[in-house]
Parts: C-alpha cells; sequence; structure tokens
C-alpha cells in the first residue's frame, strides 16, 4: 500500500472523484462505537471516525432525481475493496427520507489513521461484519436495470 490510498466515486455523478483518506476529512466527522459478529473471529468491537456516506455522495452530486421520491429507489451503490471484497447499498439504506442509516467511510479506526489502507466501510445497523468492507477503492452509484425477466 501507498502512503495515501484513493478512492474513486464514480458511476451516475456530476464530480467523479478520486479522494484520499485526507480529502474525506473535509467533510463533517462522525464517531461511532460499534460491535457486529464475525463468522470466523466472533464478537468485534471498534470505534470509527470519518464522515457519512450520504455527505460523501451528495458532495459528488448524484445524477438522481430528487423532486419526487420514488425515482431514487432504484439506485445502489457498490463498494469495492483492494482484496475484491464488495458490498451493495441501497440508496434508500442512507437517504433520510428513507432508513437514513448512518453508514459511514471511515478515516480512523480505534483511533488509527486509514490514510495508507483507504477508508472502511461502517454499518452500523448490521449485525455481522461482513459489509464493513476495508480498504475501500472505489464506490459506484447507479441505477439497478430491470431485472430480466424469468422465463
Ligand atoms: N476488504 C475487505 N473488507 C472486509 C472483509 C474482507 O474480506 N475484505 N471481511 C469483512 C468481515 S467478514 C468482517 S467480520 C470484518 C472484520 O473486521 P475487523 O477485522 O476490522 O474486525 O471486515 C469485513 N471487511
Ligand atoms: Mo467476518
Amino acid at each position: 500500500m501507498g502512503a495515501s490510498a484513493r478512492v474513486r466515486l464514480h458511476g451516475h455523478l456530476d464530480h467523479p472523484a478520486e479522494l484520499t483518506v485526507e480529502d474525506l476529512r473535509a467533510l463533517p466527522a462522525h464517531r461511532l462505537e460499534v460491535s457486529f459478529d464475525c463468522l470466523a473471529e466472533g464478537e468485534q468491537r471498534h470505534g470509527y471516525e470519518g464522515p457519512a456516506l450520504w455527505d460523501v455522495l451528495r458532495a459528488a452530486g448524484p445524477r438522481i432525481d430528487f423532486t419526487g421520491r420514488k425515482q431514487r429507489l432504484r439506485f445502489l451503490l457498490s463498494v469495492s475493496g483492494a482484496d475484491g471484497h464488495r458490498a451493495v447499498v441501497s440508496w434508500a439504506e442512507i437517504d433520510p427520507d428513507f432508513a437514513g442509516c448512518r453508514i459511514l467511510l471511515a478515516t480512523s479506526m480505534d483511533g488509527a489513521p486509514l490514510d495508507a489502507d483507504g477508508p472502511q466501510l461502517v454499518v452500523p445497523d448490521d449485525r455481522c461484519g461482513a459489509r464493513y468492507v476495508s480498504g475501500v477503492t472505489a464506490v459506484w452509484l447507479g441505477p439497478l436495470a430491470e431485472p430480466a425477466e424469468v422465463r
């Protein structure tokens, strides 16, 4: 890993960007103490600090029609880690008009900065730790296409 990992924000955005962890610190930071269950390691407890994924995306200008409330419901985020681990978050999960979950892109874990490794997705409402994608390299925003009809 280099001295400063970068996160690529891409997809349906007016301002796609490549952000360092330091860039993420320009947004309002939240602190969360969380616990989650790992299938392999059992219960884990960590303290995270970083911006809300919602604020990161809003700053990148999502190409979503916000005039009504229905148009945004087909959008999702794909969050990728450096090792290929990947998880989907639906737009409605982070949108305050819907679930409004306080999902973060953490810039530090247990007080240790994540500049070299890249930020970590923090999903405090998840019981399981598998969506806590670490070493995030990319966040893609886009609509889910109409699922193919089952024949
Ligand atoms: N990039 C990446 N992130 C990942 C994983 C992974 O394999 N790759 N495993 C997940 C799983 S299964 C768990 S339980 C948590 C464990 O986080 P911790 O090791 O910081 O406690 O990380 C998650 N984040
Ligand atoms: Mo896990």
